[in-house]
């Protein structure tokens, strides 16, 4: 398949360095064989994330220049608020520096101990923010989504009568808010349909409770619902995002994502008791309301991102890109979730190492290889990431998919750089069967792939 070309040229550049296999080797068996561990300088291709990884443009970089630092009412920080309020529509806007921050203070100020937190798929430091308050988060995915050869448009969608069930069964006063995660990320990057957030606005409506977004991907989500719900083809991809915000009562925002920027972040809403207390705390643990843990110039970075992020050149390249490496591997039978999702490629761990059990991490036996080999580093999302301990039993419970995300940086590598991925992964794939699994070594209670330490089996 063609993709559109990168629609921009590059004025500044940074060297990679390339390293050996016995230089790769050394690194990886120092880090605890955790790719978190790694130093960047050791990488040659880095697909660990998407987050904070953008290449900013050079306007983003000229409104650097024009930072405010002014510690009450940067002109910076209007700028922002008017992008936000431009694209997202809500009323209160609260600055972070990044997206879980946004998350901390939501749950802080909504949350009851013993409260259920529905999501389609909640990614892991929101399901970490939600536990840390008492709270139960549960994923309430559609079925397409939980089957990675299905081929389904929307398979990030919420299950609508999921959530209908899940209310009536726990009672609408222990749910204090639902969550549509846009993208689904968990769930393989996959969007979620402007009826399934229509459906899902109408469920929360009938029993009461507010819906809020985790839009961190919401420009390529918004993208995909132009390409995939042939009404809505006509529509800006702005008029999407706006058409889709305004069915919810808020939004939580990494801009480290579609933002387009190094760091940055917001909690946005509309209830103006939630957003008082919300701001009280963010004085506590961030700072003052105009400016929430950033400098000036990152306001006005993330001003400008939020609104370049919406350019369809750009996005038509930013999927095409995904999409072509997911042909690659396709092509070759490497096994990966389709369709390719906005942000990223996943592999599937489970069948591309059949003889690797859930419990010795057959995703990270996969990120390691793919490592060694070519020194691309990738995320496990899956048994380290995502297996729970149930607390009196001590038994262990898998999660349904054992995905490893290549995520790829936005404006950052070039096509070059895509088909030298495909081309390792691809030769790792022809010796996966020398592929070992993994032990944990160390770990912590909450989010231990970060720091985990683990040995090969
Ligand atoms: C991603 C990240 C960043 C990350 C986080 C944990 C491990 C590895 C990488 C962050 C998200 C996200 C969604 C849907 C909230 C956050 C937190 N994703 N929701 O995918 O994807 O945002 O990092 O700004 O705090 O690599 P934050």
């Amino acid at each position: 398949m063609q993709f559109p070309f990168e629609p921009f040229k590059i004025k500044v550049v940074e060297p990679l360095k390339r390293t050996s296999r016995e230089e790769r080797d050394k690194v990886i068996r120092e880090a605890g064989f955790n790719l978190f561990k790694v130093p960047a300088d050791s990488i040659l291709v880095d697909l660990l994330t998407d987050s904070g990884t953008s290449a900013m443009s050079d306007n983003q970089w000229a409104g650097i220049m024009l930072g405010d630092e002014s510690y009450a009412g940067s002109k910076n920080f209007y700028h922002f608020e008017d992008a936000v309020r431009r694209i997202f529509g809500f009323r209160h806007i609260i600055p972070t520096h990044q997206g879980r921050t946004a998350e901390n203070l939501l749950f802080s100020v909504v949350l009851k101990p013993g409260n259920i937190v529905p999501n389609n798929t909640h990614f892991d430091t929101t399901r970490a923010n939600v536990i840390h308050k008492g709270g139960h988060a549960v994923d309430v995915l559609n079925r397409a989504g939980r089957d990675p050869n299905s081929v389904e448009p929307f398979k990030g969608n919420m299950d609508v009568e999921g959530l209908e069930r899940l209310i009536n069964e726990h009672g609408p006063e222990n749910i204090p808010l639902v969550m549509l995660t846009i993208t689904n990320n968990s769930a393989g990057g996959q969007p979620v349909s402007m009826q399934n957030v229509r459906e899902t606005r109408a469920v929360c409506r009938k029993y009461g409770i507010p819906l809020f977004f985790d839009a961190c991907r919401y420009a390529e989500n918004c993208f995909f619902i132009k390409e995939r719900e042939p009404e809505l083809a006509r529509k800006t991809v702005l008029e999407l995002a706006q058409e889709l915000f305004s069915y919810g009562d808020g939004c939580t925002m990494s801009a480290k994502k579609d933002g387009l920027v190094n760091i940055g972040g917001f909690l946005a809403m509309n209830s103006q008791e939630w957003a008082t207390k919300a701001t009280n705390l963010l004085i506590l643990i961030e700072g003052f309301p105009t400016y929430g843990g950033l400098a000036g110039r990152d306001l006005e970075a993330m001003a400008r991102g939020l609104e370049e992020v919406l350019n369809e050149d750009y996005l038509r390249f930013r999927i095409g890109q995904i999409r072509y490496l997911g042909e690659e591997l396709d092509r070759a039978g490497v096994p990966i979730i389709k369709p390719t999702g906005g942000h990223a490629v996943y592999l599937n761990a489970r069948e591309f190492l059949p003889h690797i059990p859930p419990s010795q991490f057959p995703g990270q036996a996969l990120a390691v290889a793919l490592y060694r080999e070519a020194g691309i580093r990738s995320v496990e999302i899956g048994s380290l990431m995502f297996a729970e301990k149930d607390p009196q039993t001590g038994e262990v419970r898998y999660p349904d998919l054992e995905l490893v995300r290549l995520a790829v940086p936005r404006r950052v590598y070039t096509s070059m750089h895509m088909n030298y991925v495909a081309e390792s992964i691809i030769s790792v794939f022809e010796k996966r069967d020398e592929i070992r699994g993994f032990r944990i070594v160390e770990e912590t209670e909450y989010l231990r792939h970060f720091t985990a330490v683990l040995e090969e089996v």
